[in-house]
């Protein structure tokens, strides 16, 4: 195992010591045991559970485990503790603004889009678990450490979601989805192992750099967040086992594209505001595809990027958008369509393939399925 590295990556980032009258974190036993027996229950101390201690927990319910996933996460807590800390300082440094350059979906890359791909791409490179990485912002996959034979996932991911918020202080965010290397791939072949179903996505989260920065997570296992202690420089469990509520108050979507959406979605946003599913729905839209999400996921409720006119395939990634947000709300209860099928059956074609989203509560997401099939 892994785990002197695992815990050294957990220690304060800031310099700031923490206060141990008030927060302890508990051993990581070497063996990976239970966590569960606090050995030193004081009343002065508050145990905590680190996304490390967490990771090392879960992994145990894969066969022959050796520590290696748990490594590989830790390169995403690291990377995105390091994306917020330059979020958190946008204003003070030269950092906000166009980078000049334009990434492949046409779209022009922020300064913080950059330093955010840099910074993962650097820390998840080093992972010797890690055969390819697949980004936004890159036209093609890298392949590193390919061909050892320790490589064994592909880590797909947008290092940083909603970037027309990064300017005016508005929640951004990074999502991730981990694919295992497909049984009896030997050549290396980049296409099939990024090219996957997202129901064969073995881990997926997203980390929102919002009033707090919040990182959530499955393994296939329920839906786990943390959220970052500054003073620690660690994240701590916070939202255990969440569950998505089956029935919200809000909605979520882009109202100006409404006269562009099929006429199925626009009969639905009517029937959400009318009061005939109990309430009268009101709206919410931040435009940072992640915290419309965390608000979804915490408060029930539906998120919506229909096909438009204009964008007839959707606009969001299936792989590195799509695909990690449906998992984790099929994982806490909710579900995710593309309006046709299931987001996680779809088969991808290409790396940056788009697609429409709608993902909610089971309440909402039965009646989208039912106004579609009828329009
Ligand atoms: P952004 O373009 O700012 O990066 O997929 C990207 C995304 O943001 C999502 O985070 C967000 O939900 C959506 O696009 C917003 O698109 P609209 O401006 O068309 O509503």
């Amino acid at each position: 195992m892994n785990v002197g590295r695992q815990q050294r990556e957990e220690t304060p980032m800031t310099g700031t010591q923490p206060d141990h009258r008030s927060v302890v974190t508990t051993e990581i036993p070497a063996h990976g045991g239970s966590l569960e027996a606090d050995p030193y229950p004081t009343q002065a101390v508050r145990p905590i559970v680190t996304v490390q201690q967490h990771i090392l927990q879960e992994q145990k319910r894969f066969p022959g485990a050796s520590g290696e996933f748990s490594w590989l996460l830790s390169g995403i807590t690291l990377a995105t503790k390091m994306i917020q800390a330059e979020v958190r300082r946008a204003g003070l440094t030269d950092i906000l603004g166009s980078h000049g350059n334009v990434n492949v979906q046409g779209e022009v890359q922020q300064k913080l889009d950059v330093y955010a791909n840099e910074v993962l791409m650097h820390c998840l490179s080093v992972r010797e678990s890690i055969g390819i990485l697949a980004s936004e912002e890159n036209e093609r996959p890298l392949t590193v450490n390919l061909h050892s034979p320790h490589a064994k996932y592909a880590v797909i991911f947008d290092p940083l979601d909603g970037s027309s918020n990064i300017d005016v202080n508005v929640s951004v965010g990074t999502t991730f989805s981990i694919l295992k290397r497909p049984d009896g791939e030997t050549t290396g072949d980049v296409t099939q192992w990024v090219l996957q179903p997202g129901s064969r996505q073995v881990a997926a989260g997203y980390i929102v750099y919002g009033s707090s920065t919040i990182l959530v997570y499955t393994v296939g296992n329920g839906v786990h967040g943390f959220t970052l202690d500054p003073l620690v420089g660690a994240y701590v469990l916070s939202h255990e086992n969440m569950q998505m509520p089956t029935q919200g108050i809000y909605y979520s979507v882009n109202e100006a594209y409404q006269n562009d959406f099929p006429p199925g979605y626009v009969k639905f946003l009517n029937r959400l505001r009318s009061g005939e599913m109990g309430h009268h729905y009101s709206s919410r839209y931040i435009g940072s595809m992640v915290a419309d999400f965390h608000r979804t996921l915490l408060k029930g409720g539906v998120f919506l990027y229909p096909p438009t006119v204009s964008n007839p395939r959707g606009k969001l990634r299936l792989l590195y958008e799509a695909n990690p947000i449906a998992m984790i709300a099929e994982q806490a209860g909710g579900r995710a369509t593309n309006g046709k099928s299931r987001v996680l059956d779809v088969q991808p074609g290409d790396i940056h393939q788009r697609t429409p989203l709608i993902v909610g509560s089971t309440v909402e997401m039965d009646e989208l399925e039912k106004v579609l099939q009828k329009s």
